[in-house]
């Protein structure tokens, strides 16, 4: 298609607990800002809106909530940041979002009863990710890495489940790093990086 200049890169971290994907975010939009190229950090859930309180709620066990319900909100919390996304990435500017849609498939289809493509459905339509870097870490190293805390899904046997379908979901685009193996932002990345500002089809 036509390359549209001056659009910014929408860049996505996916991986498990405990594989570094919020460090390397901050890390990520420290050099970008060094390098005078206009970012905006992301995270989801974004447990700042109402429907992000919601989630918060769910995830901190001060509240239940139905898994498809939950599933959908995790979804619409994506869906109510999408204007705001657009007109920064069609005002120049880069996106560095700490996990997006991935993660809601994934995590929810670890539960029963969930099948990948009833995940996908309700984030249809999303702005599509330039590039998504996974950092792979098996859940051994996972586990070196320290104990998890109290919040849902935060339990050994969901990790595997969950990793099994980021396994699963892995696209041609995606970058893998091992995290075991250095750091993640090096030469190899920035080239990649440099090759991927035509902006969002969504
Ligand atoms: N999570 C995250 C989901 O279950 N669905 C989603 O769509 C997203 C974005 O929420 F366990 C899960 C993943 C994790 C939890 O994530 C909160 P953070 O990164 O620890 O805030």
């Amino acid at each position: 298609g036509t390359r549209m200049a001056g659009r910014g890169a929408l860049i996505v971290f996916e991986g498990c607990d405990h594989s570094g994907k919020t460090t390397q975010c901050r890390r990520l939009v420290e050099w970008l800002q060094q390098e005078q190229i206009p970012v905006e950090p992301f995270r989801f859930p974004d447990r700042t809106t109402a429907i992000g309180q919601m989630i918060n709620g769910y995830l901190s066990n001060k509240q239940d909530i139905e898994d498809h319900a939950v599933h959908l909100l995790f979804s619409a919390n994506r869906w109510e940041l999408v204007p705001k996304m657009r007109t920064l990435l069609e005002s120049g500017t880069t996106l560095i979002v700490d996990r997006y849609a991935y993660s809601g498939v994934s995590f929810t289809a670890a539960k029963e009863g969930f099948t990948i493509d009833w995940c996908k459905n309700p984030d249809r339509g999303l702005p599509r990710p330039d590039l998504v870097l996974y950092l792979n870490l098996t859940p051994e190293a996972a586990a070196m890495r320290g104990t998890f805390g109290k919040e849902r899904y935060e339990q050994t046997d969901m990790q595997l489940r969950v990793a099994k379908n980021f396994q699963l979901l892995k696209e041609s685009y995606w970058q893998v790093s091992d995290v075991a193996h250095g750091p993640l932002v090096n030469q190899s990345w920035h080239k990649t990086y440099q090759g991927c500002d035509q902006g969002c089809s969504g």
